[in-house]
């Protein structure tokens, strides 16, 4: 299939995603186009198969505000007609399931039939979703896709809970690919971070308020108090200045390092002995997946649809919001027990292969085939 992948291109979880998954669709031999801002950026290599299409806006004095939604637009019409493309699948309802419903008009005005896939992520619906400035082009877009996918059950309640919603969504999980993400052997790696042996505790986000960060350093504390360890902090976003601050502040800079972003998670994932993911919100957690199938267990918080992904007892365990002292004490309980840490980590590895990409991503391919049947006998698309 032709395949336009339309998404936000930074390290956040829907661009990653959407990445991953034209990546694998292309390796299977389909044709993929990203349209979008920038190139993502998990995509870093060449493949013949994988096309990107740079949207380019338009600065003009009289515009306050650059109308970003109107050149994707108008991209996604120029390379769904220029490629012929089979189906359109856009990450993340604001702006792109809204753009992609006035592209799909457009091209067909000219005759050309395009179904179109929206995935919602998270935020889309829980946070920006809600903001009634944007509510009613949220709901219609996603009542006006061909296909609607949630990357959660818990995501899917919310969106119908909150938008008065007319279509079926499906589930289709978050996935990851074994083939890049499995543990490697970096003990050289380990001993620079840790050269005394202390447990490597590690946290990636996009450091904004909803992953409270600031959490996991006062579990860091706690646990450090009781086993020598440091912290891995990696990504980067609003509130990594007042991060900084908070470990000055406990006296800890020593012990905590903020490395960014980086690209190889892989290898940061494969010294680290336990992921914390504190989030007040987070529809998947993906990060949470990514650390399991590199057998890290995970200390989280207990909301929306990290219990689907993360099993109290057995590959970590959740915790409420904001309770650092449960989590500490959870995290020791890893952490202290060698018996238990062992059973940990292979258990978070086997319950990250229920999220093998070879398992999740045919789910999507169904849905672009069965979607594009129906459009194409549907003779009221053409206006
Ligand atoms: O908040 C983020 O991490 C970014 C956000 C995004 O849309 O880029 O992530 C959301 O989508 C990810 C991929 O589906 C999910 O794993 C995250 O749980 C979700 N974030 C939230 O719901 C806060």
């Amino acid at each position: 299939m032709k395949i336009g992948i339309v998404c936000f291109p930074s390290f956040g979880g829907s661009g990653v995603v959407a990445t991953e998954l034209g990546t694998y669709l292309a390796f299977q031999g389909h044709e993929i186009h990203f349209i979008t801002y920038e190139r993502p950026a998990r995509l870093t290599f060449f493949h013949q198969n994988i096309f990107f299409h740079e949207v380019s806006t338009t600065k003009y004095p009289l515009f306050r505000y650059t109308p970003y939604e109107t050149s994707l637009t108008s991209k996604m019409v120029e390379v769904a007609e220029s490629q012929k493309l089979d189906v359109l699948h856009v990450h993340y309802a604001i702006p792109h399931a809204s753009a992609a419903f006035l592209a799909k008009q457009i091209l067909a005005s000219k005759g050309i039939k395009i179904p179109v896939i929206t995935t919602l992520h998270g935020t889309d619906i829980t946070l920006v979703g809600k903001d009634s400035s944007l509510k009613s082009v949220i709901e219609f877009s996603i009542n006006n896709s061909d296909g609607v996918t949630c990357v959660s059950e818990y995501l899917r309640e919310e969106t119908y809970k909150h938008f008065d919603i007319k279509k079926e969504i499906d589930v289709i999980y978050n996935f990851i690919d074994f083939s890049k993400f499995s543990k490697t052997n970096k003990e050289h790696f380990k001993k620079v971070i840790a050269p005394n042996g202390e447990k490597i505790i590690t946290h990636i986000s996009n450091f904004r308020k909803v992953k409270r960060a600031e959490d996991t350093i006062h579990v860091f504390k706690k646990v450090n108090e009781k086993i020598p360890s440091c912290l891995l902090l990696i990504g980067d976003g609003p509130e990594r200045a007042n991060l900084e601050v908070l470990c000055k502040k406990i006296g800890l800079c020593d012990q905590i390092r903020f490395l960014g972003k980086q690209e190889a998670i892989e290898e940061l994932l494969s010294v680290s002995d336990l992921f914390i993911l504190p989030s007040s919100n987070e529809s998947f957690g993906l990060a949470a997946l990514e650390a399991m199938a590199i057998e890290v267990p995970v200390v989280s918080s207990n909301v929306g649809g990290i219990p689907e992904v993360n099993v109290d007892g057995e590959t970590g365990f959740l915790c409420d919001v904001g309770d650092v002292d449960a989590m500490a004490e959870k995290s020791l309980e890893i952490l202290m027990n060698s018996e238990k840490h062992g059973r940990f980590k292979k258990n978070a590895y086997k319950r990250a292969q229920k999220f093998e990409i070879q398992k999740i991503v045919p789910q999507y391919l169904e849905l672009y085939e069965r979607v594009s049947e129906i459009v194409k006998k549907d003779t009221h698309q053409l206006v």
